[in-house]
């Protein structure tokens, strides 16, 4: 599958039910949640190789790894965390997290682009599933 392009958001359930499960108390979590309204995503991949860019007014973080090769990136709170991306069908990644340090819910997420063009990224924490989609710019 094809992720590269220029994301907008077009929905997003429980992005702040997910920040809530990761501790992140409610000043913060409503900074975020505006914030994370209006995202800018951009995508390049060269076969299995993906860079991500997701930049908000407060948080951008950008991440480049090969499906099958773990790799460094941020939880959605920041922590610092091994990822391990796999190809789950040909055209869902999915990935899970191990903190570096310290404790907290096991978090996940999965891409997926699908058939009718759109990108569904799903962000779990513990048992909150977070579900945002995605259509090209
Ligand atoms: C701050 C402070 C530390 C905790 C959090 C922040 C904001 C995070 C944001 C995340 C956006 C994520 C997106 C993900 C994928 O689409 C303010 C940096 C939680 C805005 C858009
Ligand atoms: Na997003």
């Amino acid at each position: 599958a094809d992720f590269s392009g220029t994301w907008k958001i077009k929905t997003s359930e429980n992005f702040e039910e997910l920040l809530k499960a990761l501790g992140v108390n409610v000043f913060v979590r409503k900074i975020a949640v505006a914030a994370a309204s209006r995202p800018a995503v951009e995508i390049t991949q060269q076969g299995e190789s993906l860079s991500i860019q997701t930049s908000t007014s407060v948080r951008t973080t950008h991440v480049s790894f090969t499906v099958g090769q773990s790799f460094n990136e941020t939880t959605v709170d920041g922590r610092l965390c091994t990822s391990t991306p796999r190809w789950e069908t040909d055209s869902k990644i999915s990935c899970e997290q191990i903190l570096q340090k310290g404790e907290g819910p096991k978090t996940a997420w999965t891409r997926e682009v699908t058939n009718d063009g759109e990108l569904i990224l799903i962000m779990s924490a513990g048992d909150v599933v977070c579900t945002r989609v995605y259509q090209r710019e």
